[in-house]
């Protein structure tokens, strides 16, 4: 690798600089600038969860009043999208600061670590480490158990316990599902405590941390929570929240899917999550959206004892709080339940911080993207700012909310398929060419696709222009060890997980 010169010289500086503290007696690290004054970081990631939370009012009766009390300290991102609509090229793309196009990973696997190219990748949590943060993960923040009994490099400090569904009932609570019956799709509540559960642990971990925490360096705790994922188990009080026959169904107008190109249906062509058309035969739909429902509220009650546990330690004033999601979830919009879509209902996710020096109970409407999480929680905390990261800080955005930002939020799933989203418009653009435009102004729940095939595009052909600016130049290919939920453009067809998909065929 060559350096340019002015980069050899500042290297020689800081080299220099090194050597004299040393010998002046005076370690580097507590040299490092007033680490006591610098801000803690308490970040809390849920999986799965839509936006279906109070502060951006997805579902009318949605108790979280948790997160609203953190809205009303801080400032809530409205339009915030995850860059992959999957646990893994999400979470990736979040802890390492790149997106999935210039990762290549897009599936389930593999861990960044495994290729050679990433492998000593700076993560998030790192760099807070290497300006004298201690740094604690318990639950879901990598996915499935990446990145745990690795020594070299540690991703953190401290770990606490995995992510975990906790207590399960003896056996499925809803009929065997499509595509093999997969354990983790099943919902309802069973007799069980909310104390037995893998996210009770996970919060009561993370309060014990706060309680016990020392005085010595800043810290960086990344709390994940597993639920609404599936399997949607809560205990009877979360659902005695929701009377099954007072709730409020999701729109989801018949054909909704008429006017989407087949290629969109290639982005989910086989999943283990059941269609709606099966929800409805099999009398599941309303169970799944209220056991979402439930789970939601009960994971909101973990975020509570987080955020009680911080209000009344000595780290109240001087920590920041930043939640958020993964990605979204279907309950039966466009014909679907899971994620792996590249709609609002898949895209749009939870996004709030609060802490010193952020307004209180304000909205940001200005697309953001997880990517930005990095650079802006490196900005918060005074850190340098860190090196080929994709993100953009959000620090103007949360010292003055109006502030506009240029850059709409991309979101990919697999090579060649990508959503833009601006304060107005989604543009969808797939790997065969089928395109998708919405107004959100007029159709917030995107229902009706502009430029269908048929329809007039004239009115909206500079819209386009503009969006089509910000889809990835170069995208990199499927990482190696790609698996699940892959899709792939190839010489002889399109092949959803290795199998060659006939577009005449229904997808399953
Ligand atoms: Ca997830
Ligand atoms: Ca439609």
């Amino acid at each position: 690798m060559k350096y340019p010169l002015r980069c050899i010289a500042m290297l020689a500086v800081k080299a220099s600089l090194f050597s004299s503290l040393f010998l002046l007696g005076v370690s580097p690290a507590a040299a490092a600038e007033s680490d006591s004054s610098r801000p803690n970081v308490v970040m809390i990631a849920i999986d799965d969860l839509n936006d279906w939370v109070e502060p951006l009012a997805g579902h009318p009766d949605v108790k979280t009043p948790a997160m609203a009390r953190l809205a009303k300290r801080g400032v809530t991102f409205s339009n915030a999208h995850c860059q992959a609509p999957l646990c893994n090229p999400s979470r990736t793309s979040i802890m390492t600061g790149l997106r999935p196009t210039s990762t290549g990973i897009y599936g389930l696997t593999p861990w960044f670590r495994d290729l050679p190219k990433f492998k000593s990748r700076t993560t998030l949590l790192q760099h807070f480490h290497n300006h004298g943060y201690q740094t604690f993960i318990g639950g879901k923040i990598y996915h499935n158990v990446y990145g745990r009994n690795q020594s070299h490099p540690q991703e953190c400090d401290v770990w606490g316990p995995a992510s975990s569904i906790g207590v399960k009932p003896p056996q499925k609570l809803i009929p065997p599902t499509p595509n093999g019956n997969h354990k983790l799709m099943d919902w309802g509540t069973f007799p069980h405590r909310d104390e037995d559960k893998g996210d009770w642990h996970v919060a009561s971990w993370a309060v014990n941390e706060i309680e016990s925490m020392q005085d010595e360096k800043p810290f960086f705790l990344a709390a994940g929570f597993f639920l609404p994922h599936v399997p949607c188990y809560a205990t009877q009080k979360w659902f005695d929240l929701y009377p099954e026959d007072t709730l409020t169904m999701p729109p989801m107008p018949a054909g909704d899917r008429s006017d989407t190109p087949r290629s969109s249906w290639y982005l989910h062509w086989e999943l283990p999550e059941p269609r709606t058309d099966w929800l409805e035969a099999n009398d599941q739909l309303r169970p799944l959206v209220r056991a979402y429902l439930a789970s939601i509220s009960f994971v909101d009650s973990q975020v509570g004892r987080i955020l009680d546990a911080l209000e009344k330690s000595p780290y109240a004033d001087n920590t920041i709080v930043v939640l958020w999601s993964d990605h979204g979830y279907h309950l039966g919009e466009k014909a679907i339940s899971g994620k792996n879509s590249l709609w609002a209902r898949s895209t749009r996710v939870p996004l709030l911080f609060a802490g010193p020096g952020i307004p209180a109970d304000v909205q940001c409407d200005q697309p953001a993207e997880l990517l930005d999480l990095y650079p802006t929680l490196a900005a918060l905390a005074g850190l340098p700012e860190p090196e080929d990261v994709e993100g953009i800080s959000l620090k103007p955005q949360l010292v003055d909310p109006s502030t506009p930002r240029e850059r709409p939020a991309v979101s990919s799933h697999n090579k060649g398929n990508h959503s833009v989203c601006d304060t107005r418009w989604r543009y969808i653009r797939y790997l065969d060419g089928g395109e998708e435009l919405y107004d959100h102004e007029s159709d917030p729940n995107e229902f009706d696709n502009l430029i269908a095939p048929g329809k007039d595009r004239a009115p909206y052909a500079d819209v386009i222009d503009r969006l089509r600016r910000w889809l990835p130049k170069q995208e990199r290919a499927l990482a190696k060890g790609s698996s699940q939920r892959i899709l792939q453009q190839r010489a002889n067809g399109i092949f959803w997980e290795n199998k060659k998909i006939d577009p005449s065929q229904a997808p399953h």
